[in-house]
């Protein structure tokens, strides 16, 4: 008996055979494996050929720009901060080696990064291809070259991070080396909308802590970070319209300023990342009535909020109008999930309120989440929602809205028959806080599982992976969300034939291992993959 995966015997005359795969597969140069052993690139680029060159890096690389948005400041320090991550282990005396190697002259001396585009707003879908040639100096140039081509910076920032990967510290010759050159890369993500959740209701995170998990989350190709900013346990953020709102943090220290948030934004958008706001209604909203009390049912039962006043829409409004001016993204999310009526039905105004409109519990719910959409719309917003609403009343929801799975796998396809936008982040594999899910379960959980139209394929716009707060601080928050939400990065990037066949053990597990030092060795606190010790390196 051949053992359960190995090919079936050949049928046809095996030259019949060898003709027939020749024409099926694509040339091994352009194959996920570049011809057999594996590329240590994490998430794999769309498509890439390798040599057998190792090439040497000047410590003095110098930046060459060119095209319309080359001279951007996003690129020029892009530029630093890899180049600190690149020649990371060129201290005091690795500058002899330096000397030595300069007379014989580095192959590559400079990177010339071409950006052709001077826009750089930063919206969903935004241009993020790049590609990417690092080869041997052609003879005309005296000085080597890697070459960086975008359409936008953003796109230029993706190709950066790709560079860096290829750059290795050799600890013999203490040179930075680029193996298996020429590289060619060609490289666009799968998905636009790439994102890591990160509760700060449940636990405080300070700004440097969100900065460093940006920082990390661009290493990745993750693209949106969804701030869940306020929960039931605590609120946060200042909002000048509603001073006593932030009274809900748990601390006064606790607490994010106007110009904290702009800071994340402007941080966030030099590395080609998105920030969501989610303003969580009508449940999950507790915190917010420790400064406006008026905004429960009663002081005995405080969720969710009232949706009996005006006065509690006058209020999201205001909310919302001050966070227009912070948050520059097109999205908008407001939560809508696990929403218990039992206070609106138990307290006597909300009660009376309900007879008088003649609705149910589940009514006013609806009436909540779509007025609360017209007033996210009315400030230009695209509104997103936990699947709850979707599930609820699909027909009267928003056509605009995008629906945020969680609950299981069902509701993506689902909500694009019906010509929703979907987010995908299936609970039981893309929720870093359930800790006992392993990396190869993250890693092979699908998007468009269950759609195979591909006009319905297109409204999955992308996935999420969650980190709730409840167990996470700054304390554990990074081995928490490392190195899974990188399994999630690369099926949200990648080409899903390129990622989805053969073993994972052998295609993509000794790149993660390797994924994972990368972010250990630049200061980002990634647990280990799995219990094993011995891995496979790169050269
Ligand atoms: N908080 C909010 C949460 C969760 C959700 N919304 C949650 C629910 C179940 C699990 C994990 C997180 N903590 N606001 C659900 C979207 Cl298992």
């Amino acid at each position: 008996m051949p053992p359960p995966d190995s090919p079936p015997r050949p049928i046809l005359p095996g030259l019949a055979v060898l003709a027939l795969l020749l024409l099926l597969l694509p040339p091994p140069s352009l194959s996920a494996g570049g011809g057999g052993e594996l590329a240590y690139l994490w998430p794999l680029p769309a498509e890439f050929t390798t040599g057998a060159d190792t090439l040497s890096v000047d410590p003095a690389l110098a930046l060459v720009v060119g095209g319309n948005g080359g001279g951007s400041r996003i690129v020029k320090d892009a530029f630093d901060r890899y180049k600190s991550i690149i020649f990371q282990h060129s201290g005091v005396f690795s500058i002899f080696n330096t000397f030595r190697k300069k007379a014989s002259g580095y192959d590559i001396g400079r990177l010339r990064i071409v950006v052709r585009s001077a826009n750089e707003e930063l919206q969903l879908g935004v241009d993020e291809s790049y590609t990417l040639l690092v080869t041997k100096s052609d003879g005309k140039s005296i000085i080597g070259e890697a070459t960086i081509e975008a359409n936008t910076v953003y796109g230029a920032l993706r190709g950066l991070e790709t560079f860096s990967q290829l750059c290795t510290f050799d600890y013999s010759t203490k040179l930075v080396l680029v193996h298996k050159a020429p590289w060619y890369i060609r490289d666009e993500p799968r998905f636009a909308y790439r994102g890591l959740l990160l509760d700060t209701s449940r636990h405080y995170y300070p700004i440097d802590v969100i900065k460093h998990i940006l920082d990390s989350m661009s290493y990745a190709k993750l693209n949106v970070l969804h701030w869940h900013i306020i929960d039931e346990q605590s609120f946060p953020l200042e909002v000048p319209t509603y001073p006593k709102l932030w009274q809900g943090a748990y601390t006064r220290w606790e607490r994010y300023t106007v110009e904290d948030a702009y800071e994340i934004v402007n941080f966030a958008k030099s590395r080609g990342i998105h920030v969501m706001p989610e303003v969580d209604v009508p449940g999950h909203a507790e915190s917010w009535g420790k400064g406006y009390p008026e905004l429960w049912p009663s002081t005995s039962c405080r969720e969710p909020l009232d949706v009996s006043k005006s006065t509690t829409f006058d209020l999201i409004s205001g909310l919302l109008s001050d966070m227009r001016k912070i948050f520059p993204f097109e999205l908008f999310h407001l939560g809508g999930d696990e929403v218990n009526t039992d206070c609106w039905t138990s307290t006597p105004h909300v009660k009376q309120w309900l007879q008088n409109h003649n609705m149910t519990s589940k009514q006013a719910y609806e009436y909540f989440v779509l007025k609360a959409q017209e007033i996210a719309i009315s400030k230009n917003w695209t509104p997103v929602n936990w699947e709850e609403t979707f599930n609820a009343f699909p027909e009267s929801l928003n056509p605009r809205t995008i629906v945020h799975n969680w609950l299981g796998a069902g509701v993506c396809p689902k909500a694009v028959a019906k010509g929703f936008k979907c987010i995908f982040s299936n609970q039981g594999f893309w929720y870093l806080d359930h800790l006992d899910v392993p990396w190869d379960q993250v890693y092979t959980a699908e998007p468009l599982e269950g759609i195979s139209d591909a006009s319905k394929q297109k409204l999955v716009i992308g996935g999420e992976v969650c980190m709730w707060g409840e167990i996470t601080d700054t304390s554990n928050v990074q081995q928490t969300i490392w190195p899974r939400a990188a399994a999630a990065a690369e099926r949200l990037w990648s080409r899903r034939d390129a990622i989805s066949s053969g073993n994972i053990n052998k295609t993509a597990l000794p790149r993660l291992h390797y994924f994972r030092c990368l972010l250990n060795g630049r200061g980002v606190a990634a647990a280990p993959v799995t219990n094993q010790y011995a891995r496979s390196q790169p050269n």
